[in-house]
């Protein structure tokens, strides 16, 4: 088939104003999505912001959400219509965040577009997202965002071809005019990729000794079949060790949020009776993780301060790594191992697309975010089932329980508590207003007392990036205290309904007898401090979060 003979329209259309991509691509309300033109709209907007499709390469994939399947096929039709040269595709649209990075980088393609809303609940009343990631195989950085957004309150028209759907679930290579389909398996590139780099066989030992159970819930979203193919038939775990392991479009009514709140299933199941040693969750598209113990939560900043700390035991990284980096609001408990170990520790803004480059000039080799992600050099985006693999395999080389490593860790390093406060759903207004209530305070309070803590500095977070200088600001309240404990504010950039407040809080704690109160507990203080700062409760009306984790 030729495209000239293929009957290619060129719709007109009127730009939407509202494209922006946020934290982690353009996410909206499937009824959003909906909307005629919209998804066409921006999809064409990320064709214009690449200045020729032809030649190009793209990986497509998904989480398999509700509207997963149709935008697939729109995006297949649209990209043959723009003259894309080849499109590699996941089996029935599926792949999991981390393996689309995976797949752009092995395949060396040009970019990659992924269909999710992460964590946010999906289905017909629920939300839909599209992600551009470039040929490194991460989320595009700021100024590329910037240029889809510029493209999509400009775009007058986009092209698509006239076709009947595709077959997308049998693997296979076909033709749409000029442009070549490669169906490919949604696993097997991200499974060969985290075989090299942890011992398996080592994890394999752990599970045979019999001595070891766990149990991961992939929460009805995209890392069911990775689960499956990595922790049941290749390490030999046993069949209904991941639950929940069947993609639903609409995850089963649940948030795929993998925190205290939303993934309380397997949280009763580690806290319960007769507990498996090890358990862990993933989010809607596989990027985030949460670690459990037996009766034990593992902070995600804890969790990256861990993994800094044990590197040596991960054939990956036994040989050293150049550097940790971790989003902002994240605890500092990785600066302090990165301080011990005599290499740097990078504070970034939140979102994976800020690791990008320190992770292409190998100036850091692990990084994570205090939002249940972390991840390596491998890909570039976090990792849910990587983090997990990293979690097993110091198991297996340390024989231990998750409690004794983490707490012998806070022994050595201090134990960081940590919380993370949401405000959900807040009148937008509301909102920004509480911000900039708070922002016309921080130039005065330096010095002030607050429950007997000093304000050491409070500024609104300003990143430069080391590697090409650019600039990002108004990235979060930060308001340092001299004992070493910290509160942040920010407001999400992932939300689809009103606003949501964040509140981090964070207090070191050196004394080891000290240390193994509950996180609410001995943050207390700093909660009341917050709110007597940024007066949450009366500004929002709300007497308390939505979510804690
Ligand atoms: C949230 C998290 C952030 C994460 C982002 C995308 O963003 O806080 O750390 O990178 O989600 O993760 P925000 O702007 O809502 O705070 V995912 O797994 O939703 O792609
Ligand atoms: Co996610």
């Amino acid at each position: 088939m030729n495209t000239d003979t293929l009957d290619i329209k060129t719709i007109a259309t009127t730009p939407f104003t509202d494209q922006r991509p946020g934290t982690s691509g353009l996410r909206k309300s499937v009824k959003d999505f909906q909307k005629p033109h919209y998804l066409e709209n921006f999809v064409q907007a990320i064709f214009n912001s690449l200045e020729g499709c032809n030649g190009k390469t793209l990986i497509l994939g998904g989480d398999g959400r509700f509207w997963n399947r149709h935008a697939v096929q729109v995006i297949l039709k649209m990209a043959a219509a723009n003259g894309v040269a080849k499109i590699i595709l996941g089996q029935g649209g599926i792949l999991s965040t981390p393996a689309a990075s995976c797949v752009i980088r092995k395949h060396k393609a040009d970019g990659g577009i992924i269909l999710s809303a992460s964590h946010n609940s999906g289905g017909p009343d629920g939300d839909f997202g599209v992600k551009f990631n470039t040929s490194n195989g991460g989320p595009a950085p700021e100024r590329v965002t910037e240029a889809i957004f510029a493209h999509s309150k400009e775009v007058q028209s986009y092209k698509i071809l006239a076709l009947d759907d595709f077959n997308i679930d049998k693997l296979a290579t076909f033709q749409v005019g000029g442009m070549t389909v490669e169906v490919i398996d949604s696993v097997a590139d991200y499974e060969a990729l985290v075989q090299s780099l942890f011992d398996f066989d080592q994890i394999r030992a752990l599970v045979n000794s019999g001595k070891f159970r766990m149990c991961f819930d992939a929460m009805h979203a995209v890392t069911g079949p990775y689960g499956h193919a990595i922790f049941e038939k290749s390490l030999g775990f046993p069949a209904g060790t991941v639950r929940a392991g069947t993609p639903l479009e609409d995850f089963g009514g649940h948030h795929p949020d993998p925190n205290l709140v939303y993934a309380h299933e397997l949280v009763e199941i580690l806290f319960g009776k007769d507990a498996p040693d090890f358990g862990a969750a993933s989010d809607g598209d596989g990027d985030r993780n949460m670690i459990l113990g037996r009766n034990f939560f593992v902070t995600p900043s804890d969790s990256l301060a861990l993994m800094t700390a044990n590197h040596k035991l991960i054939p990956a990284y036994k040989d050293g790594i150049t550097g940790v980096a971790r989003s902002m609001p994240t605890s500092r408990a990785a600066d302090r191992v990165a301080a011990k170990l005599g290499i740097k520790c990078y504070e970034t803004p939140t979102g994976w697309k800020f690791f990008g480059n320190l992770l292409d000039a190998d100036m850091a080799t692990i990084c994570g975010e205090e939002s249940f992600g972390s991840g390596a050099n491998h890909i570039r985006e976090k990792d849910g089932v990587w983090s997990i693999l990293f979690w097993l395999n110091i198991l297996a080389a340390r024989k231990e329980s998750v409690s004794e490593i983490v707490t012998k860790h806070w022994q050595e390093y201090g134990r960081n508590y940590y919380s993370r406060h949401d405000y959900e759903e807040v009148d937008s207004d509301k909102a920004h207003g509480l911000m900039k209530a708070l922002d016309a305070k921080l130039s005065s309070l330096k010095g002030k007392q607050f429950g007997g803590r000093t304000v050491d500095f409070a500024d609104d977070f300003s990143y430069t990036d080391p590697v090409d200088q650019s600039v990002s600001s108004n990235q979060g309240i930060r308001i340092h205290f001299s004992d070493e404990s910290r509160i942040v504010f920010r407001l999400s950039g992932t939300g689809t309904r009103g606003a949501t407040i964040r509140l981090y809080l964070e207090s070191l704690e050196i004394d080891a007898k000290k240390q193994s109160m509950d996180a609410q507990e001995a943050l207390k203080e700093l909660i009341a401090v917050a709110d007597d700062l940024a007066q949450i409760k009366s500004l929002t009306g709300r007497d308390k979060p939505t979510v804690i984790t």
